[in-house]
């Protein structure tokens, strides 16, 4: 009797110690042990069976065998639990972190911040205005006549019969020559309004103007600036050209154009064979302007410019598509 228990006690150890922190496991082999049917509750039967001057020793080693074999078991499931939860609870250091996803400004924001940037090092002052505005401060005060078409209802929104939504950012520079007097050196980027809508058109789209008033300012600072933003944003050995335009509010006017960023002027498609591609407009503010905002034509003259935002940002990233801007698809978006 004596040697079966020990047997069993150190087969019960051993394969205790061979389970580990299974649970289940070690919950069977605890069945196997001390279960109503188990090898311990064989021995004990097998007591009748004990000569009875024996019989009282042997009952104790098979109770003291019990507590042992309870024991073993209680300690393994015990262990095994802080186990697991040490498991569930310790933090790997060594883990590779996970890289969470980062945002970035949106491809149109970085262009304008880039072309504000590089006027505000050249002395100009970025300002804002509103985005809803009146009919004289769209219109009227640059100079626009009642007739002219870009009044007309089919490239103005209008929310009223003096207020629009503003068809590009020259009421900024209205306003602003209307608070202050000269000298006056200003960048206003912003969102701009026309009821049009198609390929190469979207209803929103952003511009950038800018404009210096002063004593002397000519036509020559005009092309001294403009050049050097050329040759910021697009590279120092970008070609450009001054093409005699017409606008309202400029006299007189002229639209820049840049050789080709495709082609570098040797003409293909994006340039439609020209080798050119026009980015700006820009001319002497006229003197008719200066009236609404109380400035003497003899005393101040100065130059103004407008660019899209879009058209500068296609041209900077080789993009073919206006809508891309505004469909806000990530697989987009991720490559600026
Ligand atoms: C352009 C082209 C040429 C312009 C003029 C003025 C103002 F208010 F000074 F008269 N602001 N912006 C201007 C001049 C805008 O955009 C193509």
């Amino acid at each position: 009797m004596k040697q079966a228990v020990q047997n069993l006690l150190d087969t019960a150890s051993n394969e205790v110690s061979g389970l580990g922190d299974d649970q289940k496991a070690l919950d069977q082999a605890r069945v196997k042990f001390l279960g109503r049917k188990g090898e311990l509750a064989q021995l004990f039967k097998e007591l009748g069976k004990v000569p009875e001057q024996e019989r009282r020793e042997a009952g104790r080693i098979l109770n003291e065998a019990k507590a042992k074999l309870e024991a073993i078991f209680s300690d393994a499931l015990e262990n095994s639990r802080r186990l697991a939860a040490g498991k569930r609870e310790s933090i790997d250091v060594t883990v590779p972190g996970r890289k969470p996803q980062q945002g970035r400004l949106h491809p149109i924001t970085q262009v304008a911040l880039e072309i504000t940037r590089i006027f505000n090092w050249l002395g100009f002052e970025t300002v804002e205005g509103p985005e809803i505005e009146l009919d004289y401060y769209n219109f009227e005060a640059l100079n626009i006549p009642k007739d002219h078409p870009a009044r007309e209802m089919q490239d103005t929104f209008y929310i009223s019969e003096d207020v629009v939504l503003r068809t590009h950012t020259s009421p900024i520079q209205v306003r602003t020559m209307e608070k202050r007097r000269p000298p006056i050196r200003i960048i206003a980027p912003g969102r701009t309004y026309r009821c049009d809508s198609d390929v190469t058109h979207t209803p929103m789209f952003h511009q950038v103007e800018g404009l210096m008033v002063g004593k002397g300012v000519c036509f020559g600072d005009l092309k001294g600036i403009l050049t050097t933003f050329v040759h910021q944003m697009f590279g120092h050995d970008v070609g450009l050209r001054f093409r005699p335009s017409f606008f309202p509010f400029t006299e007189p006017s002229a639209e820049v154009d840049i050789q080709c960023v495709m082609c570098r002027g040797q003409g293909c498609r994006v340039c439609s064979q020209t080798g050119w591609l026009e980015i700006l407009g820009s001319g002497m503010v006229d003197p008719e302007v200066y009236k609404y905002v109380g400035y003497d034509p003899e005393e101040v003259t100065g130059f103004a410019f407008g660019m899209g935002i879009e058209r500068i940002a296609m041209l900077k990233f080789g993009i073919d598509d206006l809508r891309l801007f505004f469909e806000n698809d990530l697989r987009f978006l991720n490559q600026f």
